[in-house]
């Protein structure tokens, strides 16, 4: 309802590189998939409350049969609250702007993970191309001159400019689900002064922390001839302004009805170790990430090796279970990180396994939502150690699936939802000795001190809930266009 008031009457389209659903064919027919991605965690149920349409990339095996001419089709599948619009990319556009200039550009080029970004001539050709082929499609789906473009993440930093270009009065809200690096290590990337130019075709530019606003404005300020309000919060630049504002992001929190149907945490207890044939009487940690070499999963399987080391007794007694969702896999930085992480798993595992006990167990799959959501309610702890995050959305699901306030969260200092997440434990993933320590306090706290944190860390993100981060920008859209329409009425 909140959502609405800001928006009513107005089209929203949204526009990201990850489709909300992906149709697969199998020996079964096609199956429905949602990806394993914060983005969409975030975003699509702020779509299904708004309606409109979702511009995505079309890449699930079965996706062209379920789409018609337009190659829309009405989503949730059966509920049919907005369109999904799916572009077909090329391989060689995939190539060079997903695999290429997005992810082994701009992705190491945000995240400080000291993984050396790749800047090649052919996948920023590729990426120019790309961002306007979504921008075409934005203005042909816009049914008015001014509709509410939703713009996610970096592989669209040049899309907001080249949609305000043929929609002038359209009101472009950009949000960058990364960090912001500082200018200094903005500024290696040879087309800087492009990127920062196309971000500057939105109205309000979104980041998750004020850090990162300080930094983009801080990169504008160096690179671009540009007028800085800092009072305000906003960059003049080519006879426009740009808001520049802090939104954190969250997760949907669990509906009342959709949690008195979760099976019970001791249920749940139960399935996950029967499946993974672990003993009963054990302390449990999670990990559920994305495959990527920014969540610190390197650094959690040290920080494991030291507590069996250090504290001998957990040995036997403590197990921690990854899922690792298979990501970017055609880039070889990604495969062999992975490659990494399963000689560390066995190492580990050879080292302390005993019979009927395997410390480390690697699920490298990809888990549905559900299954997820067992996991988390059947551990002890959920282990967040990311390199550098702009969010962090795990660590609010873990929190969100424990309404019987057990379970301790583990969080890296340097993942946004450690500006709100407080009463986690908070550890510098890179001091290993230190995040060993953490893993040993959780494993050995208190049922009340647990109850008294997550009781805290629920209200928390009970709170600051996704439609809250939606209404903020909505609403901050909402002046904005009203304002622009005064103008326009003065003039
Ligand atoms: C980016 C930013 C920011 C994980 N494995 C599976 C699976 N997941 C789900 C999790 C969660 C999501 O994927 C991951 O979200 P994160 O926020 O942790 O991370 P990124 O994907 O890197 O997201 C991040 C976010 O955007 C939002 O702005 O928080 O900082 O990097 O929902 O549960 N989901 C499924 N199968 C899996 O195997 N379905």
């Amino acid at each position: 309802a909140l959502l609405n008031t800001h928006i009513s009457g107005d089209q929203v389209i949204v526009v990201s590189n990850r489709e909300p659903y992906i149709h697969e064919r199998t020996a079964d027919g096609v199956i429905v998939k949602r990806p394993a991605s914060g983005l969409v965690t975030a975003v699509e149920p702020v779509m299904r409350a708004c309606s409109g349409t979702w511009v995505a990339h079309g890449s699930g095996s079965a996706d062209r049969d379920v789409v018609d001419a337009h190659d829309r089709l009405p989503v949730p599948p059966g509920q049919d609250d907005y369109w999904l619009r799916r572009i077909w990319l090329t391989a060689e556009e995939e190539q060079g702007y997903y695999y290429g200039f997005a992810n082994e550009g701009m992705w190491p080029l945000c995240h400080v993970a000291h993984v050396r970004p790749v800047f090649r001539e052919s996948d920023w050709e590729a990426y120019k191309a790309v961002n306007q082929r979504f921008a075409d499609a934005v203005v042909a789906e816009a049914r008015s001159e001014d509709p509410l473009v939703l713009v996610q993440d970096y592989h669209f930093a040049l899309l907001p400019a080249m949609v305000r270009e043929k929609l002038p009065q359209a009101t472009i809200l950009t949000f960058w689900h990364i960090p912001w690096p500082n200018p200094e290590s903005f500024g290696i990337c040879p087309w800087r002064k492009e990127i920062l130019d196309g971000m500057l075709g939105s109205t309000i530019l979104g980041f998750h922390t004020r850090y990162h606003c300080k930094n983009f404005i801080e990169t504008v300020d160096r690179y671009l001839e540009a007028r800085i309000e800092h009072e305000h919060s906003t960059i003049a630049f080519r006879e426009k302004e740009t808001l520049v504002e802090s939104y954190p992001i969250s997760i949907e929190w669990p509906q009342e009805e959709a949690m008195r149907n979760w099976p019970s945490v001791e249920a749940c207890r139960q399935r996950v170790t029967e499946r993974l044939g672990l003993p009963q009487d054990l302390c449990l940690a999670v990990g559920v990430d994305r495959f990527d070499y920014t969540k610190g999963i390197l650094e959690r399987l040290n920080a494991v090796e030291r507590l069996l080391e250090k504290w001998p007794q957990w040995i036997g007694r403590f197990v921690f279970v990854q899922v690792a969702a298979p990501t970017r896999s055609a880039l070889e930085e990604y495969r062999s990180f992975q490659e990494r992480i399963e000689r560390v798993t066995a190492r580990i595992n050879e080292r302390f396994s005993r019979p009927g006990y395997q410390p480390v167990h690697l699920l490298a799959a990809h888990h549905e939502p559900d299954a997820v959501n067992e996991l988390f309610r059947a551990a002890d702890m959920c282990v967040v150690t990311s390199l550098h995050d702009g969010m962090n959305l795990v660590s609010k699901e873990f929190v969100a699936a424990r309404d019987d306030l057990q379970g301790v969260l583990i969080l890296s200092r340097f993942a946004g939802a450690a500006r709100e997440l407080a009463e986690a434990l908070i550890v510098n993933p890179y001091h290993v000795e230190e995040t060993a320590d953490a893993l040993h306090r959780a494993a050995s706290m208190p049922a009340a001190e647990q109850r008294e944190r997550m009781a805290s860390l629920r209200s928390t993100v009970r709170e600051s809930n996704v439609f809250r981060w939606a209404g903020r920008m909505l609403l901050d859209a909402g002046r904005w266009r009203l304002r622009a329409r005064i103008e326009a009425r003065v003039r």
